[in-house]
């Protein structure tokens, strides 16, 4: 059934220019290169020409090996700094919190990379013609070039089937394919060339803040040339007179879970080359593109045309603030999901702070998973841009964390259940690190259960929900253990915790109930309570539940119209008013909890916020404004985002987001805020066009879903709906709205209904 309604979705194969990201000069620095990945696999490629350089990511290299950072001197510590911050004396709190109740080791481990492909050339230099390019339709990064009156051609591609990255060199002239290539890495390692085509690097990952290093990894590269011939020596392997050469490239740690470093990376690479090269290029090639679009083509876009996609990405980024360019906007959507679908397929690792994409050693911020908005950011476009499959590591590492995170919730604070605080790795640490002020806040784990909620309103899988409730339960049950009556309301609230990374007026960041926390506990007690009910099952749990979330801290209004960070009316007296964390407007987005329509106090509460904090910000902060404007109905103010965004200050020359320095979140946020922005579908209704801006007068998207199971085609014109084809997977009901209209709809199961405005209101078209 998908198949076919993803068929009539997508249509005629879609512009190649209009899904081209493309330059007429390699690369010099990183952020210039172009992403392949295979979900685990990644590469960058600078598409030199004499020289060319993939930098290499394989997403279960990281430092250290299993550890448990629990540390046994935190519950002594928990009842005196709870009493410090219900006394005011927060900042006593935090010094003691910081001493006592932190991870150990207080650091987690890094991401790292991999290490770099390396070809050389001879006799290709001066060179004409130029230009290299990504093709998002087809996940083949392409560089082409004329050098002495031949045409060269280069393509790379990562291929999700067979797990290997291909290089493929051709030319137009027999015999021209000539050159050596090697693998370097900066781990401990070693190479060696087994017989003339294959080199084997084997090496081992090494240690952080005092946890060793416990992986071995193998990366195997080995080339089919046709014609020609090839000898390997000194770390290299040379091809010479070629009439065109595919090198594959296996890359594998002994990573198996994150207690458990026992893989053979040696097996798993010689049979991934033994099968690649038993398929041979155009079979690789064939297979790996047909995998992509299954996934790339469920969705297209089109916000008005203008030639500006004629001149080269580089330069549309540049110009972006001066002159309008929608493609440059529709192009950026698809290329996030094109990110997607390369960092985070079923059975990888989740997209980490830079997805699968990182040259070094000590990336910023460890290249982790950022649970308290980075990693949540990470699969915001997930659902609604029709890549549910996605989702599936971010729900294995949600696994992963209630196991790690149930001895974090013993040891630290004596809890059922499992708590995870504002960072992960690849190891599934999950007791709070960095220093009190950051550390400290233990809704991480909570925030990434709406994630597991919203698959489930999605897709309507109820199977898929059994299998998630008892880690949905056991999130909910570490906060019916830990929660605490706070002395002047008696309401229930975390303690110690913290509004994502913001200090408050007295001194320190340590708090009682900030807004966002009892924003996300309504959510996951709620989304608790119906799955039970959904399932039939703990009555008396449910109970439990809906006892504590009444007496959750309420949203609050302050003295200046806003909605409150913290139970203090502090807002306008922090010290940093522009912080570029949004969290008590979490409400808003991503939950629906605060909405124009059902909450319109408290909906121009979270805007009066919003103003306050001002739309300057970080790239992810700018994608967190973006959706929150999308939310509110403010096409325009919506749409300022999408261009701040795009300019160079915030997108690198190959649209990687600039936070700066480079992390992956903007690209996912603002391209879920561009979905946002043309459909919602939160509070039970499919609304159409909520924040459509004037700069998109005209256009049509095609295959977004929304929750409830339904597939959403819009077409516009001159700002006003024109139709909608609402095609449901299971069968059921939806208010569709444009506007003030409103249309009730049952499509049943595989079904399709033609939505029309004539001007006025909505109605069923034939
Ligand atoms: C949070 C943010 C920073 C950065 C880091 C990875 O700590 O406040 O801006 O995005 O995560």
């Amino acid at each position: 059934m998908r198949d076919d309604l993803a068929s009539s979705v997508t249509g005629a194969a879609p512009s190649k220019a209009a899904l081209t990201l493309w330059y007429e000069t390699p690369a010099r620095e990183w952020v210039e290169a172009l992403p392949v990945g295979s979900g685990r696999l990644g590469a960058m490629v600078f598409g030199g020409v004499g020289q060319e350089r993939l930098s290499l990511n394989e997403d279960t290299l990281w430092a250290g090996g299993p550890y448990d950072p629990s540390n046994p001197e935190a519950l002594s510590a928990l009842s005196e700094v709870r009493r410090l911050i219900f006394e005011g004396q927060y900042r006593q709190a935090q010094e003691l919190a910081g001493a006592k109740m932190m991870a150990k080791p207080l650091w987690q481990m890094p991401y790292q990379a991999f290490g770099d492909l390396r070809l050389a050339f001879a006799a290709l230099e001066p060179y004409e013609h130029y230009r290299r390019e990504l093709d998002l339709d087809t996940a083949v990064v392409a560089t082409s070039f004329t050098s002495g009156g031949v045409f060269y051609r280069r393509a790379v591609f990562a291929s999700p089937i067979n797990q290997v990255i291909v290089v493929r060199l051709t030319s137009k002239e027999a015999k021209r394919i000539s050159f050596d290539f090697s693998l370097v890495t900066p781990h401990r390692a070693e190479t060696e060339i087994e017989g003339t085509h294959t080199l084997v690097v084997r090496g081992k990952n090494g240690a952080a803040h005092g946890v060793g290093g416990a992986l071995r990894f193998v990366a195997r590269a080995h080339v089919m040339a046709s014609g020609g011939s090839s000898f390997g020596g000194n770390g290299l392997i040379s091809v010479r007179g070629a009439d065109s050469a595919t090198i594959v490239l296996a890359l594998a740690t002994s990573y198996r879970s994150f207690c458990d470093v026992s893989g053979d990376p040696e097996r798993t690479t010689a049979r991934q080359i033994a099968e690649a090269r038993q398929k041979g290029y155009e079979a690789l090639l064939g297979d790996h593109i047909a995998e992509h679009q299954r996934l790339f083509r469920r969705v297209s876009i089109d916000l008005g045309r203008t030639d500006a996609k004629s001149r080269p990405t580089d330069a549309r980024v540049r110009d972006s603030q001066g002159t309008p360019d929608p493609e440059l906007a529709a192009l950026y959507f698809q290329f996030a999901r094109y990110l997607l679908i390369s960092s985070s397929r079923p059975g990888t690792q989740p997209a980490n702070l830079q997805g699968l994409w990182n040259e070094s050693l000590d990336p910023p911020w460890g290249s982790k998973y950022t649970i308290n908005i980075n990693t949540e950011m990470n699969y915001w476009l997930a659902e609604s841009t029709n890549l549910g499959e996605c989702v599936d590591p971010l729900i294995s590492l949600v696994r992963d964390l209630a196991e790690t995170g149930a001895r974090t919730a013993k040891i630290h604070y004596g809890a059922r259940g499992w708590v995870a605080h504002h960072n992960t790795d690849l190891w599934r640490a999950a007791a709070p690190v960095d220093g009190s002020e950051w550390g400290l806040w233990p809704t991480g784990g909570a925030w990434l259960c709406l994630h597991l909620w919203d698959h489930f309103a999605f897709s309507g899988d109820r199977a898929f929900l059994a299998a998630v409730y008892p880690l949905l339960k056991g999130a909910a049950e570490f906060f019916l253990d830990s929660l605490v009556e706070e002395p002047r309301h008696k309401w229930l609230v975390t303690c110690p915790s913290l509004s994502p990374e913001n200090a408050h007026p007295a001194g320190a960041a340590l708090c009682a109930g900030p807004a966002m926390d009892s924003q996300i506990l309504r959510d996951l007690f709620a989304h608790c309570i119906e799955a039970a009910e959904i399932l039939g099952t703990d009555a008396a749990f449910r109970n439990d539940l809906a006892r504590a979330r009444v007496q959750l801290a309420p949203d609050q209004i302050g003295a200046a119209g806003q909605l409150q960070e913290w139970l203090d009316d502090w807002d306008l007296q922090a010290p940093e008013m522009h912080h570029r964390h949004v969290s008590h407007l979490y409400g808003v987005f991503p939950s629906g909890q605060i909405d124009v329509q059902t909450t319109p106090e408290l909906a121009r509460a979270a805007r009066a916020s919003l103003e306050l904090r001002g739309d300057e910000s970080t790239g992810w902060g700018i994608a967190w404004r973006l959706n929150l404007w999308a939310r509110l109905g403010e096409g325009e103010r919506a749409h300022q985002m999408v261009r701040m965004l795009l300019g160079p200050e915030r997108t690198y020359p190959n649209l990687f987001d600039a936070h700066p320095p480079f992390q992956i979140d903007g690209n996912f946020g603002g391209a879920a805020g561009i979905a946002e922005m043309l459909m919602q579908s939160h509070g039970g209704t499919i609304h159409l066009l909520p924040a459509l801006p004037k700069a998109w007068p005209t256009g049509a998207v095609r295959g977004l879903v929304a929750r409830g199971g339904f597939e959403v085609d819009i077409e516009w014109q001159g700002g006003v709906l024109d139709s909608a084809m609402i095609a449901s997977r299971r069968g059921g009901a939806a208010i569709v709205r444009f506007g003030e209209s409103e249309l009730e709809l049952r499509v049943e199961a595989g079904d399709r209904a033609r939505v029309l405005f004539d001007g006025s209101t909505l109605r069923q078209g034939g």
